[in-house]
């Protein structure tokens, strides 16, 4: 029986058994696209603030680098709709023309291609975390990892039962991927200098919103807890 290890969260230290290990738990890294946080791309023709969604990059770089080192399991997700825009619900489209007067209409040309569709190029992982080979990269047509996807399927054939959240942005993809990990019945460590929103209120309110009922979906930790709590 390893000796247990924790990270200091609010409002546990996290995981609750102590069963923390390479094996079982993944660092899972949520559309970290150029559309959501490059130049060009959707959140930037939405005319949201990039330095905030871009926060987070240099975090979870260091993060990465070490729990690579130390073996756990690495995972990517990218939002994004197939090119003909079969799997693009109407309304979801509706919705992102009316924001995008200025032209950030989902499956539209932009200046880093079709926004949000695979294959372009406002569509792929920055480069600087870029995933190595190997490494699981889930596409998902909507805002929850876990819908449309085969990621559970993943995680229960590797045996990994942790999940620590980094990526873009907190209050939607990332939450959205939480509560549908929680339901599922896999323990969630939110990291909040590894995530951000296009409204820093709304990244702060996501974090809050974790802590409640004793940690309604899991716990928040910073990077650092997390490097820690590893002994990194
Ligand atoms: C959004 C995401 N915000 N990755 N996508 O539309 O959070």
């Amino acid at each position: 029986m390893p000796t247990p290890a924790f990270v200091d969260a609010d409002p546990y230290p996290w995981p609750y058994d102590g069963d923390l290990q390479p094996a079982n738990t993944a660092l899972v890294v949520i559309d970290m696209q150029t559309d959501f946080c490059g130049v060009g791309g959707y959140v930037d023709k939405m005319g949201y603030d990039l330095s905030l969604t871009r926060a987070p990059i240099a975090p979870i770089r260091t993060l990465m680098a070490r729990m690579r080192a130390l073996g756990f399991h690495i995972i990517h997700t990218r939002e994004g709709h197939r090119p003909d825009l079969s799997d693009l619900p109407a309304n979801k489209r509706w919705r992102s023309r009316r924001i995008g007067s200025n032209g950030a209409g989902i499956g539209d040309a932009g200046p880093c291609g079709r926004i949000l569709v695979r294959g372009e190029p406002g569509w792929q992982i920055i480069d600087e975390l870029a995933p190595l080979p190997g490494e699981v990269i889930i596409d998902k047509p909507g805002k929850g990892s876990f819908c449309a996807t085969d990621l559970e399927l993943v995680l229960r054939t590797r045996g990994i039962t942790n999940l620590l959240l980094a990526g873009i942005t907190t209050d939607v993809c990332v939450h959205t991927t939480m509560r549908e990990a929680n339901d599922r019945g896999f323990e969630c460590l939110l990291l909040d200098d590894c995530t951000a929103a296009t409204d820093l209120g709304n990244h702060l309110a996501a974090l809050k919103m974790v802590t409640m009922q004793g940690g309604v979906f899991g716990a928040v930790a910073s990077s650092i807890a997390v490097l820690e709590g590893l002994g990194a």
